[in-house]
C-alpha cells in the first residue's frame, strides 16, 4: 500500500521508510504535491493530528498518517500542551518558551510533566489514534546542547540525565514520539 506520513522531515519519512520496506511505500508531502501549510486549529493534540492526517486523506486522496505533540505540566493544568511550539510567542522560539516554563515554575514544588505524542492514521476502511508518553520532571535550569524545543530542561524518570544530555539514539528508545511510532509500526505491518 502507499501511504503519506503527512512531514517534510526527510529523516523521519526515511527512518519509516526503512522499517517498512517491502510492505509499504511511504511518501512525504513533497512527493504527492502538498505543498501548503497544515493547518493546526485545533485545542487538543489528538485533534491537531486527526486534522492534518484527515486533511491529507480527502485532499489527496492517499492513505495518511499525522503527529502532533507537546509537554504537558501538572502544576500549569498541562499548559504548554497543545500550545507547546509557541507557548512564549509567535517567534516559536526554544530558548523563549523554556525561559517561561522556568518563570511560571518559579517556586513550585510540583515539577511533574510529560511529554505526549498523538499519531494518526486515516485510510479508506478506518481511522485509528496511536499514543506515546514519556513522564518526568521539569529542572530549575537548562541542562545539555542536544534535542530540540524543552529537552534541555526535562528530566526523564529514572534517568539523571536531561532529554538534551542524551545521544539522538538514548532519546529514541525512549521517546513519546518512539512510543507512538512503535504501536503504529505494529498495525502497519500486519496491513493489507
Ligand atoms: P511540526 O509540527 O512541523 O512537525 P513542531 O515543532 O510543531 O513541528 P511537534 O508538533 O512534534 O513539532 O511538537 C510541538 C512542540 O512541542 C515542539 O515545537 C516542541 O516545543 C515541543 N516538543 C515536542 N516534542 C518534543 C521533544 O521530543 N523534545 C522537546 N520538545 C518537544
Amino acid at each position: 500500500m502507499e501511504l503519506c506520513f503527512a512531514t517534510n522531515n526527510l529523516h523521519k519519512i526515511q527512518e519509516v521508510q526503512a522499517i517498512l520496506a517491502g510492505r509499504h511505500t511511504i511518501r512525504g508531502l513533497a512527493d504527492i504535491g502538498c505543498t501548503e501549510e497544515l493547518l493546526e486549529e485545533q485545542d487538543t493534540i489528538h485533534g491537531n493530528s486527526f486534522q492534518k492526517a484527515d486533511y491529507v486523506f480527502r485532499t489527496y486522496s492517499v492513505p495518511c498518517f499525522a503527529d502532533d505533540s507537546g509537554l504537558e505540566i501538572e502544576a500549569l493544568d498541562g499548559a504548554p500542551g497543545v500550545h507547546s511550539a509557541y507557548f512564549a510567542g509567535p517567534q516559536r522560539s526554544h530558548q523563549d518558551n523554556m525561559n517561561l516554563v522556568l518563570s511560571k515554575l518559579n517556586n513550585t514544588d510540583n515539577r511533574k510533566a510529560q511529554f505526549r505524542t498523538v499519531i494518526t492514521l486515516v485510510t479508506p476502511s478506518m481511522t485509528q489514534q496511536f499514543e506515546g508518553t514519556l513522564n518526568g520532571t521539569i529542572l530549575t535550569e537548562k541542562r545539555g546542547a542536544g534535542g530540540f524545543g524543552y529537552d534541555p530542561i526535562f528530566l526523564p524518570d529514572g534517568y539523571n540525565k536531561t532529554l538534551a544530555e542524551m545521544s539522538a539514539e538514548e532519546k529514541n528508545q525512549i521517546s513519546h514520539r518512539a512510543k507512538a511510532m512503535e504501536k503504529l509500526m505494529k498495525v502497519l505491518v500486519s496491513f493489507k
